[in-house]
């Protein structure tokens, strides 16, 4: 479908911004992976400290970047379905704020007033301008999601007894689990961060910013993943060659992410004593539950491979693997989303590890931790961001993609590098090798009492997965560019691959309909914080000021505990 100027423009921008910063995105990380080696055994370099560092390798690479390409993607999945484009004012006003909220983030990252890391709850604080700033990156995400409810409102009063689009579907159920999960920590932000940051507000519950962080922070990893999930299941079919094995499951799967993965945040807060053992256990059963969806996706999305290899003339059982499409320039989008898959399944079974709270107990806090979500953000989410990227910027610019062959090969080789990173990491992880922790000014470096030369295949192995990434970065960078800069050769359009679904399969109302499914993840969710909740408020204490390590009040003060 043609598109008008402004959307061209708004898509555009939603995409060049956060490649650029993704140059310091990635930068960042290469240098993690050059402390943790003990390559460098200083706190910084050129200007940049390894917290000041790692805070913009993740707020860049996993909110940023995320973000703005999960409002891109579902723009191009909405108008390609419902063919019509979003509300004018309100995709204008939200990249607005997107990118105004954006620029407030770099500032602040940049100039190391912003040292809190992706996850900047208290007691680390960061300047108000970035918590503003996030909270408007947000904002202006949600701006997207109501102009596509009332694109959706629309095209169904006028083809009331279609399916709803598997894509339509996914787009609406993320878009409605941010939105569930995203109050709270703007209420953090905005209402308890902020103040304390501008120094209105003298006092800090701790507890209870890491709560409102967390309950945010576990769905959040599922808006990252769902756009990929839309590519695998309305994509990749037709991309390998052949059809979605089934539109209900793939339908099912997305409304079970949206009652499952909003009440189990508590699951990043094992360790902590104060919440009830019994609040635990319902957690660990829940995120088993939320694997559930992603081993159904397993299964359809390899039926669906399975399917297209066999029409390319496989016969045996594994035969269909040989059969697929990898290096073919002309379809390249392949290699982007089978590499996301194959790291996927180890990225998935080692987040099954991290649910159960006594291995939890093992590995929390460790490198494994980093390891396992390389191989799921790293793995599929940035895979399908890179390859949709090119994508979605050659169509809506007009510009065939400059360097196809370089952009074949850059999947195989980033993936090569996440698997090198992540069993670096997750080996050391289980060596007991700390996270978030310059290893290069101690635990790696021979001169440091503290030097653990067990911990140097490791954290070398890791350097050098961290160094193939960079180079796949770098190219990525030289096509992406490459392609932004030339001439315009086609009109400008949004065009996805025409999804068809093997079987013929009768609409199930329920299946088309996102707010049964709301209603009943909210009641989980309160399942899940009112005991949480209470807790925190019942044995949590606001402390003055930010965190000091000699001030008694931050540390465990029995008598609150009776
Ligand atoms: Fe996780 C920590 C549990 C999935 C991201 N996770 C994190 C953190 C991040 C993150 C960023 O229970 C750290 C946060 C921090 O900074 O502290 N996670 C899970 C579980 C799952 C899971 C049970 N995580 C993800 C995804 C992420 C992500 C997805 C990002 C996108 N995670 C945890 C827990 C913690 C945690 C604890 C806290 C740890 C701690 O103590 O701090 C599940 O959803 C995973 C289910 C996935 C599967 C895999 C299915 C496989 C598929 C591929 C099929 C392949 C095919 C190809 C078809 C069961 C779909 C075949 C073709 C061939 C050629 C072979």
């Amino acid at each position: 479908m043609k598109i008008s100027k402004s959307l061209q423009r708004v898509l555009i921008v939603g995409l060049t911004m956060p490649v650029t910063l993704f140059i310091l995105g990635a930068y960042n990380g290469v240098m993690q992976t050059l402390y943790r080696a003990g390559v460098i055994n200083d706190s910084a370099v050129a200007g940049i400290n390894y917290y000041q560092g790692l805070t913009m390798h993740g707020v860049i690479n996993a909110i940023v970047l995320t973000t703005f390409f999960a409002v891109v993607f579902g723009h191009v999945v909405m108008v390609n379905y419902c063919k019509r484009e979003p509300n004018k004012n309100l995709y204008t006003i939200s990249m607005v704020f997107m990118v105004v909220g954006t620029l407030m983030d770099a500032v602040t990252m940049v100039t190391g007033k912003a040292q809190a890391l992706y996850t900047f709850y208290a007691p680390l604080q960061a300047s108000p301008y970035f918590y503003i700033g996030t909270s408007l990156l947000i904002v202006g995400s949600w701006l997207a999601y109501f102009s596509w409810l009332l694109m959706w409102k629309e095209f169904k009063k006028e083809n009331p007894n279609e399916k709803m689009p598997v894509a339509v579907l996914g787009t609406l159920v993320n878009f409605t689990m941010w939105f569930m999960s995203s109050i709270p920590v703007a209420f953090e932000t905005l209402v308890i961060l902020t103040p304390w940051s501008f120094g209105w507000t003298k006092e800090i519950n701790v507890p209870l910013t890491r709560m409102l962080f967390w309950m945010f922070g576990h769905p959040l990893v599922y808006f990252w993943l769902l756009p990929a999930y839309i590519a695998f299941y309305t994509i990749l079919p037709k991309v390998a060659g052949g059809k979605l094995y089934s539109g209900n499951a793939a339908r099912l799967a997305f409304l079970l992410f949206l009652i499952l993965s909003t009440p189990v945040g508590v699951h990043h807060q094992f360790s902590e004593a104060a919440l009830s053992p019994s609040t635990k256990l319902w957690v660990s059963i829940l995120t088993y539950g939320v694997s559930i969806p992603s081993f159904m996706t397993a299964f359809t999305v390899g039926a669906s491979l399975e399917f297209a290899g066999r029409k390319r003339g496989a016969k045996g059982y594994l035969d269909w693997l040989g059969h697929l499409p990898y290096f073919q320039r002309n379809n390249y989008l392949f290699g982007y989303f089978i590499c996301g898959l194959i790291l996927f399944i180890f990225g998935g079974l080692s987040g099954i590890v991290n649910a159960s709270y006594s291995l939890n107990q093992m590995v929390h806090n460790t490198g494994w931790v980093p390891g396992h979500f390389h191989m799921t953000v790293a793995g599929p989410v940035v895979l399908v961001i890179l390859g949709m990227s090119l994508y979605i910027l050659s169509s809506v610019s007009g510009k065939p993609i400059k360097n196809k062959s370089l952009a074949t090969i850059i999947p195989y080789l980033w993936g090569i590098g996440v698997a090198f990173l992540s069993h670096g990491l997750m080996a050391g992880g289980l060596m007991g090798e700390p996270r978030r922790s310059n290893l290069g000014l101690s635990y790696t470096n021979p001169e440091s009492t503290l030097f653990n030369k067990y911990w140097l295949t490791s954290t070398t192995t890791t350097m050098f997965g961290g160094m193939i990434m960079g180079s796949a970065a770098i190219i990525f960078f030289y096509v992406f560019f490459s392609t932004l800069f030339s001439k315009q050769q086609f009109e400008p359009c949004i065009e996805l691959p025409v999804l068809e679904e093997l079987h013929n399969e009768k609409k199930v109302n329920l299946l088309n309909d996102i707010r049964p499914w709301a209603i009943l993840s909210f009641v989980l969710v309160l399942s899940t914080y009112i005991p949480s909740l209470q807790t925190v408020l019942k044995y949590g204490k606001s402390v003055p000021n930010k965190f000091q390590f000699d001030n008694t009040q931050n540390l465990n003060d029995s008598s609150n505990l009776k």
